[in-house]
């Protein structure tokens, strides 16, 4: 479920928040080291920002200087106080639209204004808007929601990019960017309330370095689980992007910065039946071929005045 070669924050004994690697199957705490780079996310990201390649054989290196904490599994079993927390710390997550042929035919169906998806599909320019803060993003295992506002709610299985405030591709992970397809079918004016809300973004379970994966070669799959059986299967492959991950970033980047990082999930090509909406009480389950399985129970979030 961990891939190798990929960097995590975990919960160590302390209670503390620490940076990790996991390598051969063992987990190593890179606070160990003493370097001001392995503080944080933030701060390896800094460090590696115009100089992914060597930062990547510089940790590679360091590593071997530590005692590993123990196997990998000791994250699945959240033993000894360790426990995997998500991956994000102070970055903001940004997301792109429309960039395979299966979710612009969704949204034309879904929408009131389908020739809106089918210009942006063929246009230069890509769609990317604002999909979370770090406290809307839930890690490995944590609940995503739906809002107690819209019926119709998918998730939407992302491959997501972390890149360096010099906005560097340094590593992948699985992501869910969680939507409600009849408020965004009402009026594309309404996305960021289809797509912004508390527990709206899933990403996990761990980020795997760029320079082991190759993100255009993942298998992708997406189930929803129900009441002890399956609801939902799709599964597509990331080659049928429809744009270069590197013009996505450097559309992002146009006039735009990112001090501590960012992540970028890149647009999903599995949509399921437009009968299909998510309930609360459902399991998501988000499967790429060498960047893990993203896990996370759904929960229905009330409305203001609910509460
Ligand atoms: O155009 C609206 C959102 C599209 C999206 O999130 C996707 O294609 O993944
Ligand atoms: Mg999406």
């Amino acid at each position: 479920m961990f891939p190798d070669i990929s960097l995590l924050r975990f919960r160590a004994p302390d209670g503390a928040a620490h940076l990790g690697l996991i390598h051969k199957g063992l987990l190593y705490d890179l606070s160990l080291l003493g370097k001001e780079a392995y503080l944080s996310l933030t701060t390896w990201l800094q460090r590696a920002s115009g100089r992914v390649d060597e930062a990547i054989a510089e940790l590679l290196s360091d590593v071997q200087r530590v005692t590993p904490v123990g196997p990998v599994s000791l994250l699945a079993e959240e033993d000894g106080g360790i426990r995997l927390l998500k991956p994000v710390d102070h970055q903001e997550v940004w997301a792109c639209g429309v960039t395979y042929e299966m979710s612009r035919e969704a949204r034309m169906r879904e929408s009131e204004e389908p020739t809106i998806y089918g210009r942006v599909y063929e246009a230069e320019r890509p769609e990317i808007f604002f999909k979370a803060t770090p406290h809307r993003v839930v890690g490995h295992g944590e609940p995503v929601a739906i809002r107690g506002d819209a019926h119709w709610n998918v998730p939407e299985a992302e491959l997501t990019l972390l890149c360096t405030p010099a906005l560097d591709i340094v590593g992948y992970c699985v992501g869910n960017d969680m939507s409600s397809r009849d408020i965004e079918g009402e009026n594309p004016l309404y996305l960021p309330q289809a797509k912004v809300y508390d527990r709206s973004c899933a990403l996990g379970p761990v980020v795997c370095l760029a320079t082991v994966v190759n993100p255009l070669d993942q298998q992708v799959v997406c189930r929803v689980y129900r009441g002890g059986g399956m609801v939902f299967e799709g599964e597509t492959h990331t080659s049928k992007i429809a744009r270069p991950l590197e013009e996505l970033v450097h559309y992002l980047g146009r006039c735009n910065s990112f001090p501590a990082g960012v992540f970028v999930m890149t647009g999903t090509g599995i949509v399921p039946p437009d009968t299909f909406s998510l309930q609360p009480g459902d399991t998501v389950e988000i499967t790429f071929d060498q960047l893990g399985t993203l896990r996370n129970p759904v929960i229905e979030l009330p409305v203001a005045e609910d509460r």
